[in-house]
Parts: structure tokens; sequence; C-alpha cells
């Protein structure tokens, strides 16, 4: 599935219940006052805040959602019910604007909730008229209509770590052992489209499509994903040894990356070598040696080796605590 950052929902709290008129009846007395009662309240909608970055596409197909409307005031002064009010989940990270309002709510941790609209009042039964002057009161009221509002939803993530490289440099690859994610992976430049996203640790992994020379001048999938990789703290340089020059990759996506965007150059950053069941130990000893140069963190991993996997796995949380 792919991932869905942006959403609007269109959303309506519940409409309150009318009042009622009706009279009090006793047997062998009539009228013996008013007794209509009030209309219940409509629900109202809140939004609450989940760690589910995925949360978002479950609104795809389906994004309006009502609150239920109160009940009607009942005979012998009986309250209406109160409309039961509803809560929609949001990723951690979002941000949502009422557009005719242009009220905004951030759910910024998990648990944040907020009331984004009220539900109708309800109407009065006629016995809420009932004064000195006025014993027999008709006159009742309809309950007020919930608020309506379309609401655009738009997830910041803030990873925590991004994954750049080459296309084909395994990154998805990587992204699905750490994570829970199911990124697509091929042996073909371009697999990923559009940015996947993954916690390991709790720590937010984001992979974005690969860098190519000439992508800050808008080559291959160009630069637009790198936004999602401008608050990391870490980002994780895949460099698959089947390169021919390591260095010359590594610079070619360093230059794009610095390019586009001066400030990202300036991130801890993790060269991670890839692949490394395609290479000699010894060949991957002077893949080390070399890279240390551009970054004191160098590691080395293969998705199909179990060993190598569970060390990188564990020097690189180390290094995300530090970042
Ligand atoms: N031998 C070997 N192949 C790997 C390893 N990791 C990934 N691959 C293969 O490398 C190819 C590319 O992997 P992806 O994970 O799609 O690479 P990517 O960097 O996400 O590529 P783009 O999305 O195109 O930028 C796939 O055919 C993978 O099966 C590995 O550790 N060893
Ligand atoms: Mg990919």
């Amino acid at each position: 599935m792919s991932f869905v950052d942006e959403i609007t929902l269109h959303l309506k709290a519940g409409d309150g219940g009318n009042g009622i008129e009706s009279w009090l009846h006793e047997k062998g007395k009539e009228f013996m006052g008013p007794a209509g009662g009030d209309g219940g309240r409509g629900g109202d909608v809140y939004l609450k805040a989940v760690r589910d970055i995925g949360r978002l596409a479950s609104y795809r197909f389906g994004n309006l959602f009502v609150a239920k409307r109160g009940g009607d005031g009942m005979r012998k002064s009986r309250h209406g019910k109160n409309g039961e009010d509803i809560e929609l989940e949001v990723p951690v990270g979002s941000v949502v604007t009422n557009r005719a309002t242009g009220r905004i709510f951030e759910f910024l941790a998990e648990g944040d909730r907020a009331m984004v609209l009220r539900g109708g009042r309800g109407g009065l039964g006629n016995e809420h008229f009932k004064s000195s002057r006025n014993v027999r009161p008709t006159q009742f009221t309809l309950g007020k209509e919930g608020e309506v509002g379309d609401f655009d939803v738009e997830l910041r993530l803030i990873a925590d770590a991004g994954l750049i490289g080459f296309p084909n440099a395994g990154k998805s690859s990587l992204l699905n052992e750490l994570t829970a994610a199911k990124a697509k992976v091929g042996s073909y430049a371009f697999t990923t489209l559009e940015p996947n996203l993954g916690a390991f640790h709790g720590f937010i992994i984001a992979d974005i499509p690969g860098l190519i020379e000439g992508a800050s001048e808008g080559r291959g999938l160009g630069t637009k994903f790198l936004r999602h990789i401008a608050r990391t703290k870490l980002l994780i340089h895949c460099l698959s040894l089947e390169e021919k020059s390591l260095l010359k990759a590594y610079k070619t996506v360093r230059d794009e990356l610095t390019a586009h965007a001066p400030e990202l150059g300036g991130k801890k950053e993790v060269i991670v070598l890839t692949k490394a069941d395609t290479k000699n130990l010894k060949e991957i000893k002077k893949a080390v040696t070399a890279m240390k140069k551009k970054s004191k963190h160098v590691l080395v991993v293969s998705v199909i080796d179990d060993e190598l996997l569970k060390k990188f796995k564990a020097d690189l949380v180390n290094i995300l605590q530090k970042a």
C-alpha cells in the first residue's frame, strides 16, 4: 500500500434532538401541565493522535464521518438521549486545518486529542417555557444543527533517519529488514517512487527514491522527496559494494544532496556498505578502510546474512541513540 501523507476528512457533528410539546395526563384530569422534554445534544467530533504512521491510508475510500444525532425530547419531561461522539485517529505528526475557519490543530504527541466540531444543542420542550404568566406553554424549539467542516490533514513526519543513495543500492530492502514496512524491492532503478516509512526501535526511518547525478536539476525523480528527510538527525547513506567506484558513487550522491539543500550536507551520516554477500572479506575490509575517510561510522550489511544483519542492527541503534 502506498504511503498517504495528505487527506481531506469531511466531518459532521450530530444534530441536536428536537424539544417536543407534550402534556401531563392523569386519569380523570386533563392538561395537568406541560411535560414536553428537551432534545438531547448531538455528538461531538474528536481527533486523536496514535502512533501509526499508516493510519491516514484507511481514510482513502470513506472519508465522511458523522456523529450521532441527539434523541428528541420525550413525554413526561424526559430528556432525549445525547448523541454519541465520534473519535477518529490520526498519526502523530498530523497537522489538521479546518478549511472554512482556518483553525489549525496539531497532534504532536501520542494521545493528543481535540474536539474539532461541536454537536448541536438539543431543542427545548414546552415544559421549559412554563412560568407564572404562561402556565400552558405550547412553544418548543427544534434542535440545532451540528457543525460541519472539511479538514485537511497533513502528516509532517519527523523522520529520525533518512536512507539515501543511488537507485538499486538496497535502501528499501534494508528498511524492510529493520522495520515492519513492506516497501517494494526490485532489481531495477527507481523501484521506489514514493517515500516509505518504518519504525525501528521507536526511530522513524524514511526510505526515499534513489538519487542520481543531476537529480538536483530534476533528473530521475529529482530531489522533491528530500523534504521528507530535511528534519532528520541522521542520514543513512547506502552504498552497494557492487559499485565499481565506491568513492565516486558516494561523491555523486553527496553532491546532489548538497546542491539541493546545503543544510543536509551538515547532517550526521553513517555509510552503509550493502550487499556484502557479493564480496569476500578482504574486499570488504578494503572498502571499509576507504570509506572511513568520509565518515567515522561505516557499517557493513547484507540482507541475506543473519549474523551481519544482527551486528548491523545493534550498531545502528547505538548510532541513532546518540544522534
Ligand atoms: N545480493 C544482495 N542483493 C541485495 C541486497 N539488498 C538488496 N539487494 C537487491 O538489490 C536490488 C535493489 O534493492 P532495493 O531495496 O529495491 O534498492 P533501492 O535502493 O530501494 O532501489 P530504488 O528504490 O530503485 O532506489 C534488489 O534486487 C534486491 O533484491 C543484499 O544484501 N544482497
Ligand atoms: Mg527503493
